[in-house]
Order: structure tokens, then sequence, then C-alpha cells
């Protein structure tokens, strides 16, 4: 039987303080000029769209350590997206939220939690997303969501100015990360997720078992002893570059088309998918206006996967083939 159709919140949240580079919070707009509503409609759901937040700038926002960008600004922004996804999803609504960076994900998730606390995280990335204010190199909070939610990793988190609200939701087994281990950037990462027992699947893991096994063991381990909701957060520089060039942080040796369809199809054919973030989408990184298209409607492929839209393509039921007279 057909799955039934999904009732769809769609909440833009254009915000690019997460990060240096200009023009990620035209990201919604892209995603949306893209056709995302009307796919969305195309496969049954029905989607009521919450627009865009607006994002207060918050004045003042000094450096924390010298070093940690906007931290007031990020902060404030999580925790309004957090009411937002927390009241949509109260609302009987699947959560799809567009960015903005990723730094947004602290709000999406925890505000996720917030409605369903046993909801497990899929987190597909070419980043793991996980330095804290004390180990990012670059001081851009977008490169560490995934460190504020953590229970297990709160001992080694400073308070923030702009964070007092947010409480960890998550343990390390309630998550699986999906992202390049690219030599350059992640050694903190790759050593914060073995020293926690994270577990993660790179490009490599992805060459040696196959995308098939990488989705059937993450569901073994998410799903094992009870079915839960799935957040799936994913940011479009999880695919190589040549598919996904508009975005701030590229990584050679992505995800290919067909791995993330793949992914995003085993996501809805399990029926839990509760929450996504699709973020990163910067239009104003494309060199030109077809990479940045591509992009965009890259963006609006792997969400409409999530709500059913198939490689096979769907049919009428009742399709009669034409007869020549
Ligand atoms: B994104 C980085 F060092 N790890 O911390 C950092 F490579 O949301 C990149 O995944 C973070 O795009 C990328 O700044 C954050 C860097
Ligand atoms: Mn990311
Ligand atoms: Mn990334
Ligand atoms: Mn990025």
């Amino acid at each position: 039987l057909p799955k039934p159709a999904h009732s769809v919140a769609l909440i833009g949240a254009p915000f690019a303080r997460g990060q240096r580079r200009r023009g990620v919070d035209r990201g919604p707009a892209a995603i949306r000029n893209a056709g995302l509503t009307k796919r969305l409609a195309g496969l049954g759901c029905q989607v009521y769209d919450f627009g865009d937040l607006s994002f207060t700038q918050v004045p003042n926002d000094e450096l924390y350590n010298n070093l940690v960008k906007y931290p007031r600004s990020v902060g404030l922004a999580s925790q309004v997206l957090a009411d937002s996804v927390s009241g949509a999803v109260a609302a009987g609504h699947r959560c799809v939220t567009i960015g903005g960076d990723h730094s947004l994900a602290v709000g999406s998730i925890s505000g996720h939690t917030r409605q369903c606390p046993h909801l497990c995280v899929i987190w597909v990335d070419a980043h793991a997303d996980i330095n804290t204010p004390l180990t990012t190199q670059s001081g851009n909070l977008h490169g560490q969501p995934v460190s504020f939610l953590l229970r297990e990793l709160q001992d080694k988190m400073p308070m923030l100015p702009g964070f007092s609200w947010l409480k960890p939701c998550l343990s390390t087994s309630d998550i699986v990360v999906k992202f390049d281990s690219c030599m350059f950037t992640s050694e903190t990462a790759i050593y914060i997720l073995k020293n926690y027992g994270i577990q993660y699947y790179s490009m490599r893991d992805i060459d040696r078992l196959g995308i098939q096994k990488v989705m059937e063991r993450t569901f073994e381990q998410l799903m094992s002893r009870r079915q839960r909701p799935i957040h799936l957060s994913f940011d479009i520089d999880a695919f190589d570059p040549s598919l996904a060039p508009a975005t701030g942080t590229p990584v050679l040796g992505g995800l290919t088309y067909r791995e993330g369809m793949y992914i995003t199809e085993e996501i809805y054919n399990t029926g839990l998918l509760s929450a996504v973030d699709l973020v990163e989408v910067n239009p104003l990184l494309g060199a030109s206006q077809e990479e940045v298209n591509a992009t965009a409607s890259l963006a609006v492929d792997v969400i409409a996967t999530c709500f059913g839209q198939t490689r096979e393509g769907t049919h009428a039921v009742l399709y009669e083939l034409p007869t020549p007279s």
C-alpha cells in the first residue's frame, strides 16, 4: 500500500553567521525557486510553508576566546529555529528546514527532541561538524553543531554566550555520521568520533562496503532495539563538488548522485523520517547560474526523495497503454 501522504512543514532558515562566506542565507530562496513545494505536492504531500524565519543580528557579538565568531547570533538563531521546529512537529507535520549554514542543526535537532526525545540522527556531510569551541581552527560554528548536542561531550564544552538555553539532547549512540575523512581538516573530528565511540562512515568505508551495507548498518545500530523517529541532517557539501559546486566548504571525492538518492530512498522506506535539514546551499558560490541551479535542484531531489520520489519514477496505477485504432 502506498505510504500515507505526509503533511510537511517547510521552514526557511536564511542564516549565515555560522561561517564566513556571504550568500548561504540565500539558500532558502534558491531551493524554493528550484520548485521544492511543487515537487512535494506532486508526491501527495500537504505542504505548509512557514516562510522564512527572521534572525536578528545581536549587537556587539564579540568573538569568544578571540576566535569563535558570532556566538550570540548563532545561539539565538538556533533558539528561534528550535521553537519553530518543535511547534511544527507538535502540529503533526514532518519538518523540512532549509538553510542557511549547518550551525542551524543545533536548533532543528534540539527543537525536534522536545517532541521526540528518542529520535535518532543521521548526519550526511563532507565534514563531521563535531569540533568544540576549543578545538575549532576556523572559529566557525557551522563546524561545531554536533558537539553542542551530545551529552557525553559536555564536560569539554565551554559555556558560550547565546547558548544558555540549550540542553544537550543526544547520546553518542543516537547518531551516525557519514562524512569524507579528508585528511586536512578532520584529524580532530576523527579523534573525537573514535574517542567517544560515535559510529561514522567515511567515503572510503562507502567505497569498501557500498552504500547499501552502510545504510543497513546505520539502521541496525539506530533501530535495532526499537523503531524511532529519524532526524536527517543533510549538508549539500556531502556531494562531490562536481554535483554541488555552490557551497562554502566543498571537499573532493564526495557522494555520487546515486549514493545520495539511495541514502534518502532508504530513509523514506523506513517510514520513520520525522525531520530533515538541508543546509549550506550558497547561490553566490556557483561559478555560473547553471552551477547554482544544479546545486539547488540537487537539494530539491534530496528532500523530494525523503518524501517518496523514486528513481523508477511514479506512474498512475491504472495506466493503460494506448493501442493503435
Ligand atoms: B559544514 C571545518 F576546519 N571542519 O571546523 C571547520 F574544515 O557545516 C569545516 O560541514 C566545517 O559545512 C564545515 O571549520 C562545516 C574546517
Ligand atoms: Mn555541515
Ligand atoms: Mn560540510
Ligand atoms: Mn558546508
